[in-house]
């Protein structure tokens, strides 16, 4: 019933018919065709217990548009779609949901999961030059959307806390996994002191450049970086890290199965492609520290899936009791993965 309006108060018309997209982990996608005009768009209910303020997310992506727009930004952008009965971005329901449209690009498809060497490359590449572009103009009007969302020091804490208040039976079946965290704490850690000692310029980040969130065109090439709503201020290692996290994993990022799903060659190439635009802006310690941040930012992706887990998962979208713990494991079997390819330890 609610969505029926929300569908009318965009498009001018309750004749359209949506069919729900699972891609992400938060927020619940639909596509929307207007059956009368024909047109496409993506509607998307907020997730408003992690983004408590909807409206930062339009106020980015518009600021995000209009330096792509300015540069010789090579790829497309999705344009936020303003509601047809108020001067706003995001539509609230009855039930105080809020939704936000934006327009649909065609011919499109998503992986969930880098197939080959080639797009690796190309994904990189284009999240690279995303980043090049987007960088430094409007740097002071970012807003953050998700407060401590990368403050490593408070998912560590997070993740200390849920530790003390987990069920004994969920502690039980983490034991591995919170033995390798506490081995190695040390990787964000260092993190928290290179920030705390400024040596890692603040940068607009995306802030969530997996796989999921490129398009690509029928042959595989990337068409557009989407999903801007975790677009933040931060260190551009994050987002190097998150990406070398998603591209370089062979598995699907539940399957907790144990075996090494690194994939060294794409690692390599998702290096290459990053770098391609951003090689001769970046400073010294953000180039020597390349490695490290894959290996902390899959650190703390598996602390933040674990602590879901121990908190009875109420983050993540979960489909059955031990899928946070399966994350958790793939996380880290990349991680360890990862580490000997590098050779330490
Ligand atoms: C979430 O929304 P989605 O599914 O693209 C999460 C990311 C995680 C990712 C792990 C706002 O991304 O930070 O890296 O899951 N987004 C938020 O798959 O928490």
């Amino acid at each position: 019933m609610e969505l029926k309006q929300i569908v009318t108060g965009f498009t001018g018309t309750e004749n359209c018919t949506l069919t729900p997209i699972t891609n992400g982990l938060i927020n619940a996608t639909y596509l929307v065709e207007n059956n009368e005009s024909g047109e496409k768009f993506i509607l998307q209910k907020i997730n408003t217990s992690v983004f408590k303020f909807p409206e930062i997310i339009t106020d980015n992506h518009l600021l995000i548009n209009e330096m792509l727009e300015n540069g010789n930004y090579p790829l497309k952008m999705t344009q936020p779609k303003k509601a047809l009965s108020a001067e706003t971005y995001i539509l609230k329901d009855e039930n105080g949901e809020s939704w936000r449209m934006v327009d649909f690009i065609e011919d499109t498809k998503t992986f969930f999961k880098i197939p080959d060497i080639k797009t690796a490359y190309e994904s990189a590449k284009a999240v690279g030059c995303f980043l090049d572009m987007i960088n430094p103009e409007h740097l002071p009007d970012i807003q953050n959307p998700i407060p401590d969302f990368i403050n490593f020091e408070k998912r560590i804490s997070d993740y200390q806390i849920s530790l003390q208040n987990a069920r004994e039976d969920l502690l039980m079946n983490a034991l591995a996994e919170v033995e390798m965290m506490n081995e190695l704490l040390f990787l964000p850690e260092k993190w928290i002191d290179m920030e705390k000692n400024n040596l890692l310029p603040k940068r607009i980040i995306h802030g969530d450049p997996n796989i999921r969130n490129i398009l690509f065109d029928e042959n595989s090439s990337p068409l557009a970086v989407i999903d801007l709503d975790t677009v933040t201020v931060s260190t551009i290692l994050y987002d190097f890290g998150d990406m070398a996290r998603s591209y370089t994993n062979t598995l699907d990022e539940d399957d907790g199965s144990a075996e090494n799903n690194f994939n060294p060659h794409i690692y390599r190439t998702v290096k290459d492609g990053f770098l391609l635009n951003l090689k001769e802006k970046l400073t010294f310690e953000e180039l020597e520290n390349l490695d490290y941040a894959a290996q902390t930012v899959i650190y703390i992706q598996a602390v933040r899936f674990l602590t879901d887990y121990l908190n009875g998962s109420t983050y993540y979208s979960t489909t059955y009791n031990e899928h946070n713990l399966d994350r958790t494991r793939n996380q880290l079997q990349l991680l360890k993965s990862l580490r000997e390819y590098l050779n330490i330890d």
